[in-house]
């Protein structure tokens, strides 16, 4: 089940982990190297049930990329506020920014009620001006070269753009036992522009029997936040492609290299770690649409979820 492979990882950073110090200055408990896999078929949708994840926000995330769209707008439009720290950081280090100094805003508006107040009302003129103002989204909506752009846009030394993603599914289904069903979204040279190099850096497909399983890569991993997330989100990208090409679902293997806890994430693992999984709940896709690319929202859903509460805990940004 999933939350026990993932809640024995935890337990396994705790007690093996080393502190280490961190690009954000919050500091984490790490280790390196890590395998986890999932059986897609056996054992239903693999979402956390001992906290509950926020699976639309993963749908409409996955959704973003898969257009191929960098601009938080569309994610703000489906009040999705994942990725807001990212823009609202380029709006805020630009020289259009005249409001109080943000410097290291993500450590100061955890530890000072004041700054943070200031925060909330520089972040809420951010998300007003991205919503309202076609120029101000152009400029300080869009977080350059990150998932949708690579997956979709791939920029060659060609000056070509390549679709990573329709390549896949074309491959998929003409040439299923292909090794070469890659995408990879880490560029070397384009890490200077990018708001946040890639976590999850590539995934790879592998058919056999009918069945299409996803093993996908993580160069750095935020085990509580992120990790829960990011099964989640390929899971669902492995049952869309999956749906698009007519295979059933196989496995999804993770495999991440710095694995942390961060030090103010470790009694809310400890409070998830206590909690008794509950049944899986299953995914349902809509069966009238056959391309991924016209997928919205509300052809996806999913189907008794019924979880342990959320656990909050503070995004390192
Ligand atoms: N992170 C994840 N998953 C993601 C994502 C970010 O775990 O999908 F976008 C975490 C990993 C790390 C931080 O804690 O965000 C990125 O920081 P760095 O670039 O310093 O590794």
């Amino acid at each position: 089940q999933v939350d026990e492979t993932y809640l024995t990882l935890g337990r396994q950073i705790l007690t093996n982990g080393v502190q280490k110090g961190d690009r954000t200055g919050t500091g984490t408990i790490s280790t390196f190297g890590c395998q986890l896999r999932f059986d897609l078929q056996k054992e239903g949708f693999p979402i956390m049930t001992t906290k509950r994840v926020a699976f639309k926000l993963i749908a409409s995330e996955l959704l973003w990329f898969l257009k191929g769209d960098t601009n938080i707008r569309y994610l703000l439009q489906n009040n999705n506020h994942i990725w807001d720290e990212w823009g609202f950081k380029i709006w805020v280090e630009s020289d259009e920014y005249t409001g109080p100094d943000m410097t290291d805003f993500g450590l100061r508006c955890q530890t000072d009620a004041d700054f943070n107040r200031l925060y909330q009302e520089q972040m809420k003129i951010y998300q007003d001006n991205v919503l309202q103002d076609d120029a101000f989204a152009k400029k300080f909506g869009d977080l350059g070269n990150v998932y949708g752009k690579q997956w979709r846009k791939w920029q060659g030394a060609d000056g070509q753009e390549y679709d990573q993603i329709q390549y896949i599914i074309d491959e998929i289904k003409r040439n299923p036992d292909s090794r070469r069903l890659l995408v990879s979204a880490w560029s070397a040279s384009e890490m200077a522009s990018q708001a946040l190099p890639p976590c999850h850096y590539a995934f790879q497909f592998y058919v056999v029997d009918g069945k299409l399983s996803c093993m996908f890569n993580m160069r750095s991993v935020d085990y509580f936040l992120g990790l829960a997330f990011n099964i989640t989100s390929y899971a669902l990208l492995t049952y869309l492609i999956a749906h698009e090409c007519g295979l059933a679902v196989g496995e999804l293997v993770f495999t991440g290299a710095d694995v942390h806890i961060y030090a103010n994430h470790i009694e809310q693992v400890k409070e998830q770690l206590s909690r008794t999984p509950k049944k899986l709940p299953t995914l349902q896709l809509n069966k009238e649409k056959s391309s991924i690319f016209d997928f919205e929202l509300a052809d996806i859903t999913l189907l008794g979820y019924e979880p342990h509460p959320t656990i909050k805990a503070p995004v390192a940004v």
